[in-house]
């Protein structure tokens, strides 16, 4: 085997990653994102290509009957009577962060432009769509604005809503490499756990679940009031200030304390240092985004870089992205609103380029329903066919009980390189090659974009994803709008939608990755893509859903496993060391409700249960954390307690804030 060059295909730091001839996987020194480093989860890829895999398209009329193989021409004749059968709104496409940037390309453009719906949209609505809302609303465009070479020469970092040490550690690493290059750096946390990120940190702010907006607008208010208000920068390169900072005056420490339960001096340091560090990263991810107030939490932080001028060589709000790929999906817009080249169906203009550039008419100028809109209109009848590539939705949607309900009403396409939860309720199952087996590219956290190769051949009867929506597209009288033979191809076409836009490509070929799309600093010039070319201030508005139940859920990710664990749960490397499905409480709740550490505890409410083992950690008091990814396998999945409820703007899931209560199922045997 030759060196083969690829993106690590878990986490958004994008790790450049390379097997070499003896099948081991390393790090590549050459990448910009990882210099060579790499954590543990990839390190076992290779031993999990063959393991639960699926090989063949299979399929069954009817649920309850047993799947048979069947040939892709089969599947192909199955797929195409459907879909000929139902009106294009009575259709729904549902795909993931993790494609590579040519599978969702295609995809897209084959559900927007061939089919002529908006009725598609991607995980990443459970993951970055608060972000990218806030970015659009601050900035006119989305697009982290700075790069992983800031870290380089920054002396403050705040995580707020971010387990970085676990969920990026990459990224994490370099934030500690350069802490330990200058003694006066600072590593600061924000989050209701005491996290692996939490531990490793100068300070830890252990603030109450879904009240950041209230501390940030804090923190605002005391910008205001200690004169630390970079006047200048305000004035000439954004505005809305003052709207902003009426609703900032709302939160005077001693109300915020009260709300966040964190001290007042908390508030006043957080002040002091967005006044006084050289240069400070702010990172966030799921902890703002995946909340009913998500986009305003982000609002709320990047307002304080604006008050404060820190942007560039100040500083940054850098959103972390979660999946390998989604900034890529966000290139090639693949959400129910977006279009190639960071487009939107709501702009005539926008939609007259790509109908002219695909050669086709009548995109649809109204975003389609969001996925879990979706799972809402599949109960009502109104949508009857879904197709899931690359997802595993059975356990990674909020409600579950009612999801199990649309799966099992829905006639069902599941695309997948595994058999996961969601295979149980298909119909059709269309066997993927994964990363390894294709190639294609796929854009980090900080807006580079790598080619992956292939080093295997897929397994079995497995297709690449792009392929095998280009050939149902021939199958379907689409050939000249899908002519492509090698993904080079869809790369090449999706690159001119990017000309002259900010995230142009166009200059870039495979031989060029990994490259960087965008200046170093995305916006060096301080003008913005907004209509008045000025960074926007917008009012943070707080807003908690009210829950019932003596404790907060907050669910979240496990270190040495991937989401529902279809890849890593198959390696027993990995596997080491994982305790049973566990919930972490405060010893003092525990106390109080007569639990010990290893008790099997029932967390319920209306919406169902789940059994857990108890492990204590310093937990904010009333709230218990647990992961989510863990399939049924395991029991039932911890996503049926958690509300279908979403941020106004975002359309994202409120994932970590379910009202739940507790009680002891099993004593631990001393
Ligand atoms: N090992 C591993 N790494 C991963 C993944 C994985 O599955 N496994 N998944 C990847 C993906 S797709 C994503 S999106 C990222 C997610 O990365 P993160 O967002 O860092 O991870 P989470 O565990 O979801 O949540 C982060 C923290 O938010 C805190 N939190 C919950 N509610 C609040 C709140 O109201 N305020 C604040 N301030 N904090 C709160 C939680 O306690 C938790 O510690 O990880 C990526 N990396
Ligand atoms: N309660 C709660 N729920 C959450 C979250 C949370 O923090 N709390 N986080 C949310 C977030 S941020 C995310 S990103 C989601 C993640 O949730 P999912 O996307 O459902 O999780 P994965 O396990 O990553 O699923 C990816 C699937 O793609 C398959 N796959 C891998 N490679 C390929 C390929 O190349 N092609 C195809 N077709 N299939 C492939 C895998 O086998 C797997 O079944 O979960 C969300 N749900
Ligand atoms: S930090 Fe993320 S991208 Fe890098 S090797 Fe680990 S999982 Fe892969
Ligand atoms: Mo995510």
């Amino acid at each position: 085997m030759r060196e083969t060059r690829f993106q690590c295909p878990y986490c958004g730091v994008g790790c450049g990653l390379f097997i070499n001839e003896k099948g081991k996987i390393k790090g590549d020194f050459e990448h910009p994102a990882n210099k060579g480093d790499i954590c543990k989860k990839p390190v076992y890829l290779p031993k999990i290509y063959e393991k639960g895999r699926i090989e063949k398209p299979l399929y069954r009329e009817s649920k309850s009957e047993p799947f048979k193989e069947i040939s892709w021409e089969e599947a192909y004749k199955i797929l195409k009577r459907k879909i000929l059968s139902l009106k294009p709104e009575e259709l729904y496409f549902y795909i993931s962060g993790q494609l590579l940037t040519e599978d969702s390309y295609v995809i897209n453009k084959f559900v927007k432009g061939f089919l002529r719906t908006n009725n598609i949209d991607a995980n990443s609505r459970l993951c970055m769509a608060s972000a990218v809302s806030a970015y659009k609303m601050v900035f006119g465009s989305d697009g982290p604005p700075c790069t992983y070479e800031d870290i380089d020469d920054a002396d403050v970092f705040l995580f707020i809503g971010s387990n970085a040490a676990i969920a990026h550690p990459v990224l994490f690493k370099r934030v500690i490499k350069r802490k330990r290059q200058i003694s006066d750096a600072l590593i600061i946390t924000i989050d209701p756990v005491e996290t692996e990120t939490a531990k490793k940190s100068d300070v830890f702010i252990q603030i109450r679940a879904g009240t950041d907006t209230v501390f940030l607008n804090s923190v605002l208010y005391v910008l205001y009031k200690k004169g630390w208000i970079d006047y200048e920068f305000v004035e000439r390169y954004t505005e809305g200030f003052d709207k902003a900072l009426q609703q900032a005056r709302k939160f005077p420490p001693e109300v915020a304390s009260s709300i966040c339960d964190v001290k007042e001096e908390d508030i006043y340091l957080i002040a002091e240092i967005f006044a006084k560090s050289k240069k400070l990263i702010s990172f966030w991810c799921q902890g703002l985004n995946q909340s009913v107030n998500g986009v305003m939490k982000n609002i709320a932080l990047i307002n304080l870089h604006l008050a404060t001028g820190r942007l560039n060589s100040k500083g940054c709000p850098f959103s972390l992205t979660g999946q390998p790929n989604a900034m890529g999906g966000r290139e090639v817009g693949y959400l129910s609103n977006g279009l190639p080249g960071y487009r939107d169906v709501r702009n005539k203009e926008d939609r007259k380029f790509i109908e002219n550039f695909w050669v086709v008419e009548g995109i649809k100028e109204t975003p389609g329903p969001t996925i879990t809109e979706a799972i809402d209109l599949i109960l009502r009848d109104e949508i009857k066919f879904l197709w899931v590539v690359c997802t595993n939705p059975a356990v990674s949607l909020p409600s579950l009980k009612k999801v199990e309900k649309a799966l099992e009403k829905v006639f069902l396409v599941v695309q997948d390189a595994y058999y996961n939860d969601t295979v149980n309720f298909a119909n059709l199952v269309l066997p993927a090659a994964q990363v390894g087996e294709k190639e294609g590219v796929m854009t980090g956290s900080d807006r580079t974009i790598t080619l992956c190769e292939k080093f295997r051949e897929p397994i079995g009867e497995a297709k690449p994803d792009w392929q095998i929506f280009t050939e149902l597209a021939k199958y379907m009288g689409g050939e000249n709008l899908f002519p492509y033979r090698k993904p080079e191809d869809i790369f090449n076409e999706f690159k001119n939608t990017t000309k002259g836009r900010l995230c142009d490509i166009s200059h870039l070929s495979y031989k060029d990755l990994p490259a960087r799309w965008g200046r170093k600093w995305l916006y060096e010039n301080l003008r913005f893509p907004t209509e008045s070319g000025k960074a926007k201030f917008h009012p943070a508005y707080f807003d908690l859903a009210s829950e019932k139940g003596e404790f907060i859920l907050l669910t979240g990710r496990l270190k040495n496993q991937w989401h529902t664990m279809t890849k890593t749960g198959k390696s027993p490397e990995l596997l080491k060391g994982e305790v049973p499905p566990f919930v972490i409480m405060n010893p003092k709740d525990a106390q109080e409700l007569g639990i010990e550490e290893w008790d099997i505890v029932k967390i319920f409410s209306d919406k169902g249960e789940i059994e857990r083992v108890v492990i204590f950690g310093n937990i904010k008091r009333r709230h218990i954390y647990a992961p989510f990814g863990y399939p049924r396998e395991f029991g039932e999945p911890t996503n049926i307690l958690v509300s279908d409820r979403v941020d106004p703007i975002s359309k994202e899931p409120d994932l970590k804030y379910a009202g739940v209560n507790v009680k002891v199922e099993k004593k631990v045997l001393k």
